[in-house]
């Protein structure tokens, strides 16, 4: 079951940048006292919690993640500069594992929230800090100190935006294979899913969760077919797309309603979520041909005014599906940040 999703990167902290030996060099004063600066501490890799992310799909195409170096000490008790933290933005909930040892090593739970993974190594000090009254020319200073490294694996508990909905062989394992990288078995017999599928769609610089969910029958709710207990999976999400399909010649809106009958017989809150008509397989000439008629019967027998289309074989109307849902996903996510 791909209820998570996970990344595995190397992130490197910086290292200290090495002390200075050096001494004063002025007109008037033969031997001057030593003056190396100290060396400036490696950069941190510092996690911060973004509520705004859903998903480690930014990281998918990155390896290593490195924080820059401190500088070495200068003359003149010059400091080095300190190398600059990598701040990385994840998504809240994001869980941080050594992936060698598989020890949790972060739990980034609210947003804003900062954790210093790993931090840089010190700077060196510098052979100024070296002189004692009985050695005025120190030679020596500190080099800095190694940064980390670390195989780090990023694992997200991923919460599902959208559910899928439908009767066995609707298509919902087709859609999430073409709208995400989700690669779930597609058949054409009833109950081919038996275990529920996430999929992250990308949308613009963000991304929705869609769950593909074992297909629903009539009588669900008595425990016919796989009965409806995988709708628990589906009652955290923000919307629903009810799949319909019809190109086996059956009646697209009485199939529709006795759906929605089990849906509200397992929760009258699921039943009210909001929810959007995907008709399938459009690119089926007998679907094709009755979609406008089927359209008036779904606004005159199940008060639905909007009913969208697709095809997932020819990729007709999926663009349009993501970007929808996609406006309201973003939509219901911002009245929740608002809350
Ligand atoms: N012609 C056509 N066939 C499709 C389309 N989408 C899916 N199918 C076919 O319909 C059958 C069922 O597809 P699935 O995606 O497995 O259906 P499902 O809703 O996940 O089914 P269950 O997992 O059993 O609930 C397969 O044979 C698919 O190839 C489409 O857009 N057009
Ligand atoms: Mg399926």
């Amino acid at each position: 079951m791909r209820f998570v999703d996970e990344v595995e990167l190397l992130l490197i902290s910086g290292k200290g940048g090495r002390g200075a030996v050096s001494f004063r060099r002025e007109k008037f004063v033969p031997r001057g006292g030593p003056d190396g600066g100290d060396g400036g501490d490696g950069g941190s890799i510092v996690l911060v919690g973004d509520s705004g992310m859903q998903s480690l799909l930014d990281f998918k195409h990155l390896k290593t993640i490195r924080a820059s170096d401190g500088e070495a000490g200068m003359s003149t008790n010059k400091d080095g500069k300190n190398g600059q933290d990598q701040v990385i933005r994840v998504p809240v909930g994001t869980m941080v594992f050594d992936a060698e040892t598989g020890d949790l090593l972060a739990d980034v739970t609210a947003r804003g929230e900062r954790i210093e993974l790993l931090p840089g190594g010190k700077g060196g000090r510098g052979n100024s800090r070296f002189a004692t009254s009985t050695n005025r020319v120190p030679t020596y200073a500190q080099p800095g100190l190694p940064g980390i490294e670390l195989r780090a694996r990023l694992e997200l508990k991923l919460m599902a935006d959208v559910g899928l909905l439908g009767f066995p062989n609707a298509g919902k394992s087709t859609l999430i294979s073409c709208i995400s990288a989700a690669r779930p078995k597609i058949a054409d017999y009833p109950f081919t899913t038996l275990v529920p599928n996430l999929g992250v769609v990308p949308y613009g610089e963000n991304s929705f969760v869609v769950a593909d969910i074992p297909g629903i029958i009539e009588g669900a709710s008595e425990g016919v077919g796989l009965g409806i207990k995988f709708l628990k999976h589906v009652e955290r999400t923000r919307i629903l797309l009810h799949l319909v399909d019809f190109s086996d010649g059956s009646d697209p809106v009485g199939k529709y309603l006795a759906l929605r009958k089990e849906l509200s017989s397992f929760s009258e809150e699921l039943a009210q979520k909001p929810e959007r008509v995907v008709i399938t397989k459009c690119d089926v000439t007998e679907v094709r041909e009755a979609l406008p008629e089927i359209r008036k019967r779904f606004k005159k027998e199940a008060k639905v005014k909007e009913v969208w289309a697709i095809s997932s074989v020819i990729g007709e109307g999926l663009e349009e599906l993501v970007r929808k849902t996609g406006e309201l996903v973003m939509e219901l996510r911002g009245e929740d940040e608002g809350e």
